[in-house]
């Protein structure tokens, strides 16, 4: 472990240190400790810094545990599970698992990061990361025969977000198809599938999850829609290694399901959580906009849209969902 990430594991507690200790404690001078600690604040950390008395975090830290979360899992997620990387600073974790799928590593593997340097959204858009508040999670995942609605596996992994949430105490967590996670219209949580190979065949998809957990302040200006964070939803500190540790379990669990049985058996869970239902909505596509009555989705995960009495499937691709409140229907 790097220097300072290990200065950083001492100081979670939000317990003062002396930069005498701190020293001895690493094997570097004083001066290299208060040069350690200054590169906290470039993190969005706040240090205070007591004569007498030394350092400490301005509040205490819960840094992501590969323990704790291996922990939380149940013993048919933990068989699917090969393995769990926790990275201090990654560009992407999605990223990372679409390099080490192309390395052969197995069906199963799993990523997660304190921070992202460049996170990823979807059609090149980007996903704020800042340090240690929240979670961002990757898992690749590989289909010798990927099932027929491969499409729809964007919702079954929102779903997997949604359950873990309410596992955790959180109410009102809904769905935006394909894979928005909503809370009263605003954004708690995005997913990212990143494909390769052949869908009809042998492939694999890096699933990618970014959960906000708790988010800073300073994070407000960087995001231009509407966002909310678990910790601000629950009213006090959520812990961060017991909510990645259940996010994990459902994706796994939910994944190996959806493998073996399709979109179909998460239809009606699904269909209870979408925040869009028979509401007016416009249906963006690459080649126009349909306007329509949003019907829920079928058992493939196709959105049924009803134009003029008539119920459309549409199923996932580069479509995008809106909420419609023009005069045109
Ligand atoms: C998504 O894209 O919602 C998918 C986000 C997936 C992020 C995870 S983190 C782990 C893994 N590794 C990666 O590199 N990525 C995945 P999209 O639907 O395109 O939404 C992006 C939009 O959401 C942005 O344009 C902003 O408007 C908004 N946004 C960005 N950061 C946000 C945040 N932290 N919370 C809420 N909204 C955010």
């Amino acid at each position: 472990m790097h220097r300072s990430h290990q200065l950083l594991h001492l100081m979670s507690d939000g317990h003062f240190y002396s930069g005498e200790s701190l020293g001895e404690h690493l094997g570097v001078s004083r001066s290299m400790v208060w040069k350690m600690i200054k590169t906290f604040e470039g993190l969005g950390l706040d240090v205070h810094a007591v004569a007498g008395k030394g350092y400490r975090l301005a509040a205490p830290l819960e840094l992501l545990d590969e323990e704790k979360i291996k922990g939380i899992l149940g013993s048919d997620s933990a068989s699917l599970l090969s393995g769990l990387d926790i990275h201090f600073d990654i560009d992407s974790t999605n990223r990372y698992l679409m390099h080490k799928a192309m390395q052969d590593a197995p069906s199963g593997c799993a990523c997660l990061a304190e921070m992202q340097s460049a996170g990823r959204g979807r059609r090149g858009r980007s996903w704020v990361s800042p340090f240690a508040g929240n979670i961002y999670l990757s898992l690749l995942w590989r289909f010798n025969s990927a099932p027929a609605s491969l499409g729809s596996m964007g919702l079954v992994v929102g779903l997997a977000v949604v359950s873990a949430l309410e596992e955790t105490g959180v109410q009102g967590a809904g769905l935006k198809w394909p894979n928005d996670v909503l809370v009263d219209g605003k954004k708690l949580a995005g997913v990212l599938l990143e494909m390769a190979g052949d869908p009809a065949g042998l492939c694999h998809v890096v699933i990618g999850v970014g959960l906000n957990v708790q988010m800073p302040t300073s994070a407000d200006c960087q995001i231009d829609q509407p966002w909310v964070d678990v910790s601000s939803l629950l009213g006090e500190t959520v812990e961060r290694n017991k909510l990645a540790g259940r996010l994990l379990h459902h994706l796994l669990v939910y994944m190996q399901a959806f493998e073996l049985e399709g979109f179909a058996p998460f239809q009606a869970a699904w269909q209870q959580r979408d925040t869009m239902y028979q509401k007016r909505v416009s249906l963006h596509r690459v080649d126009g906009v349909e306007h329509g009555i949003s019907c829920g989705v079928d058992a493939r995960g196709a959105l049924l849209l009803e134009q003029n009495g008539l119920v459309t499937p549409y199923l996932t691709g580069d479509v995008s969902l809106r909420l419609y409140d023009g005069a045109e229907l």
